[in-house]
């Protein structure tokens, strides 16, 4: 297909999903696109950028928890078992989980093909010999996993609050289709965000170099490209806001001031401070978490957290 016909209109590589999600999207009030639409090359590279901001404290305070109980995780979980890590590996975390537990094999499970097999390749020179198997798939739903480990006990790996972007429904779902991935006999790690002071959680999502505003704008900029859109992005401004009923912080772009555009040719207006809700990240207190991974069908074991209780990691069995 020729960039010009796509250009011109006479032809789309969007993803049909994306087209879906956006345009249903925009035709219901309150306005809302779901989160997973971020990651696009430049959303990735933002994203990473937030994870060392200094107001973003879940990466760094997660990292520093793993690295302190990586070792007790690896003496509950014993010998010979294959982790399985739901999303590619992450750049720090996972080499952590994988030097203590020595793992017979190392399965990481993501949507993306690009990121699979990059931080696959990444983790199979890092640790030479171990056996890695990425596996392309939507872990939202149960997956087979490689006929390799087929017989191997496995301990799931979910790092980095992930759970929190989705509402509880959907996570008791994803919680379930995880423990029917992982089979009989199978253990969990999971990270969760905790529930603290509005005014650090509003920082952490809205920070001051404006990092956070370009990733939650720049979903914005990949509609113009990916579905001939023409909405003016300047006039959008980034809200972080705490709902405290809903334990949550929420991410909407506001319209600044009166707008019309069009997406795929399609008219939509909207006025001065009307918004699109775009992310839910979920904080979990410590009960809150237990009863989650019961509802999933995980029973937790330990679990640990850094001094200030920010957040915590989470070793659950099936
Ligand atoms: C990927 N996820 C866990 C992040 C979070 O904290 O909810 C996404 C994010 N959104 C804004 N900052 C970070």
């Amino acid at each position: 297909m020729l960039k010009q016909e796509i250009e011109d209109g006479q032809a789309s590589l969007a993803d049909p999903a994306f087209r879906q999600d956006v345009l249903r999207g925009f035709d219901m009030r309150p306005r809302a696109i779901p989160a997973r639409w971020f990651y696009d090359r430049a959303g990735s590279e933002l994203f990473e950028q937030i994870t060392d901001l200094p107001e973003y404290y879940p990466t760094r305070t997660e990292t520093a928890i793993l690295r302190a109980c990586a070792p007790e995780i690896a003496a509950r979980a014993g010998e010979g078992r294959a982790v399985v890590e739901f999303g590619s590996g992450s750049s720090t975390k996972t080499p952590i989980l994988l030097q203590a537990v020595a793992p017979a094999a190392y399965v990481p499970i993501d949507i993306s093909g690009d990121f699979l097999r990059e931080s696959s390749a990444g983790l199979a020179s890092a640790f030479p010999g171990l056996d890695v198997l990425p596996v392309e798939a939507d872990f939202m739903h149960p997956i087979a996993l490689p006929m390799q480990v087929a017989a191997t006990p496995k301990l799931g790996f979910f790092p980095g609050s992930t759970i929190g972007n989705m509402i509880p429904h959907s996570s008791v779902d994803l919680l379930r289709a995880m423990k029917e991935s992982l089979g009989e006999g199978a253990m969990l790690v999971i990270g969760m965000d905790r529930i603290k002071d509005a005014a650090t959680l509003e920082a952490a999502y809205d920070d001051a170099q404006g990092v956070t505003a370009a990733f939650n704008l720049n979903l914005l900029t990949r509609i113009n490209r990916e579905l001939a859109g023409t909405i003016p992005v300047e006039r959008f401004r980034h809200r972080a806001i705490w709902n405290d009923d809903r334990a949550r912080i929420e991410m909407h772009l506001e319209a600044t001031e009166d707008v019309a555009f069009t997406i795929e040719g399609r008219p939509f207006e909207m006025t001065a401070g009307e918004t699109i809700h775009t992310e839910n990240s979920h904080k979990y207190g410590a009960r809150d978490a237990r009863i989650l991974l019961r509802a999933g069908g995980w029973t937790p074991i330990a679990e640990w957290t850094d001094p200030e209780g920010k957040f915590a990691v989470i070793l659950a069995e099936a």
